[in-house]
């Protein structure tokens, strides 16, 4: 048996943590085989509802956990930890402006990066999924100097597999089939799910749908699927959310399939004219606990558009934070 890897999970008593942490000790993001340790982490007025999330994680009885943390301290929760998964942050609310929820929550992922930097593994590996999450990791890992940035990521993957379905029930065509699809940018309207390179059962998929589909009902479909959520169910994606986080991680320690890839938000390093140091998301491949961004995918001008586009709003989000990073 493999020894006992740490897991954080902040915000873990609220409805992404509570949903994620459950699949995350059952084995479902690292495996049947590997012992877990999760540190569970929350602010002080939410330790009583953490205390009975660790009862019925208890009760569960799941074979793969070693072990509970319960801590306010972020100190104490991030220590020794291999994976974070960064769920906590402050919502948006009446009257608040995106500057200020920029604001308020990069007084959040500062001393969280600051934390994690002290603290954790050397090879920890970190996804924001609390939001503005792209926004949120670049302050997180610009307050953790003694790490790579490359260890910080933020979650794309809900729009990833957002857009998957999407298409699968369009083209009735099983989500195992679509391929090498793309969501470029920031977590927010102005995302790019792109379906320029996507393969469906291997076929390109622009063939199979009409323009017109996908650029009036798909793209706002995709963009707009977490209003959509909030609508039907009266709260937002919170299971999708953890199954997506699990996805992400699970595609970074284990890797992609073959020719697929996926979609995260990384540092960017000037690929696709990107500029240098966003948050942002680009198609990877993940092998032996690296990932790569895809090279060499002819843009055309629509794409160029969408991608500068979602990059003007991260470059605002960068500048509304440059006194946190
Ligand atoms: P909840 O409000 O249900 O839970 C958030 C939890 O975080 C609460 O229990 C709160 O006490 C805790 N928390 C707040 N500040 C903290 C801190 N400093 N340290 C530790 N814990 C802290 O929200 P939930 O529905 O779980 O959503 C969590 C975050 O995910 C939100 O920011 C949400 O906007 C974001 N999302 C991000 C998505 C993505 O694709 N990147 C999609 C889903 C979701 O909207």
């Amino acid at each position: 048996m493999k020894s006992a890897v740490r897991i954080a999970i902040t915000g873990a008593a609220g409805n992404i943590g509570y949903a994620a942490a459950f699949r995350v000790a059952a084995g479902n993001m690292l495996g049947t085989d590997q012992p877990i340790i999760l540190q569970l982490i929350e602010i002080p007025p939410a330790l009583g509802a953490l205390e009975g999330v660790k009862m019925e994680l208890c009760d569960c009885a799941f074979p793969l956990l070693e072990d509970i943390i319960c801590t306010a301290d972020a100190n104490v929760g991030f220590k020794d930890v291999d994976y974070v998964l960064s769920i906590g942050s402050k919502p948006r609310t009446k009257g608040m402006e995106r500057a200020d929820l920029l604001s308020e929550n990069g007084k959040i992922f500062g001393p969280q990066g600051k934390a994690i930097n002290d603290n954790a593994s050397r090879d920890v590996k970190v996804l924001v999924v609390g939001n503005p999450a792209n926004t949120n990791a670049l302050i997180a890992a610009n307050n953790a100097p003694d790490l790579d940035m490359r260890q910080f990521t933020s979650m794309m993957r809900l729009d990833h597999n957002r857009a998957i379905s999407q298409l699968s029930s369009k083209t009735n065509t099983p989500v195992t089939k679509i391929k090498q699809m793309i969501v470029w940018g920031n977590h927010s309207l102005s995302q790019y799910p792109d379906i320029s390179h996507c393969k469906v059962d291997g076929k390109d998929a622009k063939s199979l749908v009409d323009d017109s589909w996908y650029k009036e009902e798909f793209m706002p479909r995709v963009q707009k699927r977490g209003a959509e959520v909030i609508n039907a169910r009266g709260a937002s994606s919170a299971a999708s959310a953890a199954s997506a986080a699990i996805d992400h991680m699970r595609s970074w320690v284990i890797g992609t399939d073959g020719d697929d890839w996926v979609s995260m938000g990384i540092i960017s390093k000037g690929d696709y004219g990107i500029a240098e140091g966003l948050m942002y998301s680009f198609p990877v491949r993940c092998k032996n606990g690296n990932y790569e961004v895809v090279q060499g995918l002819s843009i055309d001008d629509f794409s160029q558009k969408m991608m500068k586009a979602t990059e003007n709003e991260l470059l605002e989000e960068r500048e509304a934070v440059k006194d946190l990073l």
